[in-house]
């Protein structure tokens, strides 16, 4: 095959639907996300690729088309599904990624479970990964990889193709030298990112983190580095860096290390916020609080996220503000991703248990202070929720960027609202006017909220202004832009902090 441009990401790029026995594709139901911008890339090349990987029982024989040619607002372009079976799915996904790597690269060494990690496994899926993209990549092409469940993916490809221009993007934390080097297999994933051209985090900590690991076992030079721009050094972030390495040499070859924030579609989210629906919506939501203030928390239901935390802190301060009962309420929007971990559902049952408990304890016949939403909710319902809400309220432990900070933020077109933010979450660099918190000190979590409570309307407007600034201009196309343009090398070098687009 010929593609100038193949992009290695786990899912498909649409929805498929059955339509009377035939499989349609179709633009997933809401473009929110980083798929349509990856996408709207396929049209500046002459033939662009997909690689993902689809279910199957038996890969001999997948019962449905390796490889698809699809037609789209963003041109044409090939998919091409990799058939993996339930229990390959299991080993590479679940277990290896989401049981040994995630706790690593989010800083939970105590949830690190080594045992069940089948290593051949992860090696032949990521191999199996990089004999398609080698496959359908024309000579010299660009091949841009996500996420650390295909780590192994560069180093396979640069053996089988030494042409290509190689790009690896980590949607996670990359962690300090000290807790990668729990994994194993880091030496042999560190030299295959290191056979990339460009590696790309989103915050310049998380590339100084890897430098570092890099350094830890491998004979690697720092060649380059610059001062990070103000715009992304937010002064009270605990995340927050100086200055940052960007060009590194090893085994006589020059790799970029590149740091690009990964933002929202700012004008999508702005339109649907605008729209006579959405506002008739957050309006019916205000009117059902009365007078009350409206607390807002969104997010995957995960570990990393620090719902239980942040569920102590608002038990605290119904506990110490008896005036407050009655007249706040958290909406928590917790939704399970994945339906068969073990991990994720005691998470669940442990957030219903509290929230029960809290309920239980304060509220009344005509008074509940949590909803706990476990189902996904149509992001049209979201957008409505983040117009309604006094204040977000977003406290992961750990968190590669959070996008939910951001879609709160572009959401309020009418520039009010109050962005409580975790100083652990990679947005922290970029969104210092929000009130940011160390979801590790009862005491810093407790007056965040308390103070967001209570802010005057001058000061909401003030901050929100400024956030709503950093997040129009860098946004997802800016991201997508900036870690292109990396591999373009010296020539196009951009600073870690680059000027507003
Ligand atoms: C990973 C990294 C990094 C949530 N609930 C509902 C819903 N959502 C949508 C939000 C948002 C997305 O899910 C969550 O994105 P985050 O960035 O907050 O978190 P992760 O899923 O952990 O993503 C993260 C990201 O990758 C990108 O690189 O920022 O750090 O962990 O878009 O809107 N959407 C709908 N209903 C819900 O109930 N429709």
């Amino acid at each position: 095959m010929s593609s100038n441009l193949v992009i290695v990401y786990h899912r498909q790029p649409y929805e498929e639907v059955d339509v009377n026995g035939t499989i349609e594709f179709r633009e997933n139901k809401s473009p929110n996300g980083i798929v349509p911008t990856l996408k709207s890339f396929f049209g500046r090349f002459d033939s662009g690729a997909w690689v993902a990987w689809k279910e199957t029982e038996d890969p001999a024989n997948p019962g449905f088309e390796h490889r698809v040619e699809i037609e789209d607002d963003h041109g044409a372009y090939a998919v091409s599904r990799l058939p993996l079976t339930r229990e390959q799915v299991k080993s590479f996904y679940e277990v290896s990624s989401k049981e040994a790597f995630w706790p690593i690269l989010h800083g939970f060494k105590e949830r690190y479970n080594y045992d069940p990690v089948d290593w051949p496994t992860f090696r032949e899926v990521n191999w199996a990964f990089a004999e398609v993209a080698a496959h359908e990549a024309a000579e010299g092409a660009v091949v841009w990889v996500h996420d650390y469940n295909l780590w192994l993916v560069p180093g396979y490809l640069r053996r089988m193709r030494p042409d290509l221009k190689i790009s690896f993007f980590h949607h996670t934390p990359f962690p300090s030298a000290d807790m990668f080097n729990v994994l194993p297999w880091r030496k042999e994933i560190m030299e295959s990112l290191l056979a990339c051209d460009v590696v790309g985090f989103h915050i310049p900590r998380y590339v100084a983190n890897f430098v570092s690991a890099a350094r830890s076992m491998l004979d690697v030079e720092v060649t380059a580095r610059q001062k990070v721009d103000k715009d992304f050094a937010a002064e009270f972030s605990a995340l927050t860096e100086v200055s940052v390495p960007y060009e590194l040499l090893f085994n006589e070859k020059k790799i970029r290390v590149q740091a690009s924030p990964v933002g929202i579609d700012f004008g999508y989210i702005t339109d649907v916020a605008n729209t006579p629906e959405t506002q008739t919506r957050a309006r019916e939501i205000r009117a059902d609080m009365g007078e009350g203030k409206l607390l807002l928390s969104v997010g995957r239901t995960d570990y990393t996220k620090g719902g239980i935390d942040q569920l102590e802190s608002f038990e605290r301060l119904l506990e110490t503000n008896p005036d407050m009962r009655g007249k706040v309420r958290l909406m928590h929007v917790s939704v399970p991703a994945n339906q068969n971990m073990t991990v994720y559902e005691n998470i669940q049952s442990d957030l219903e248990q509290m929230a029960g408990r809290i309920n239980g304890r304060f509220g009344s016949l005509d008074w509940q202070p949590i909803a706990l939403i476990s189902r996904a909710v149509p992001f049209t319902d979201l957008v409505a929720f983040y117009r309604a809400a006094d204040v977000a309220w977003i406290t992961p432990l750990a968190d590669g960027m959070n996008l939910v900070a951001k879609e709160f933020c572009a959401s309020r077109t009418d520039g009010d609202g109050v962005l409580v933010l975790s100083e652990f979450a990679g947005a922290a660099v970029e969104m210092g006017s929000a009130l940011l918190t160390n979801p590790f000190s009862n005491k810093s979590m407790d007056s965040a909220i308390e103070q967001a409570l209570a802010m005057g309307e001058a000061e909401r407007r003030d901050r929100m202004a400024a956030l709503r600034r950093v997040i129009q201009t860098y946004d997802i196309r800016f991201w997508a832009e900036h870690q292109m343009q990396a591999l373009g090398g010296d020539e196009a070098r951009l600073t870690t902090l680059p000027a507003a687009v």
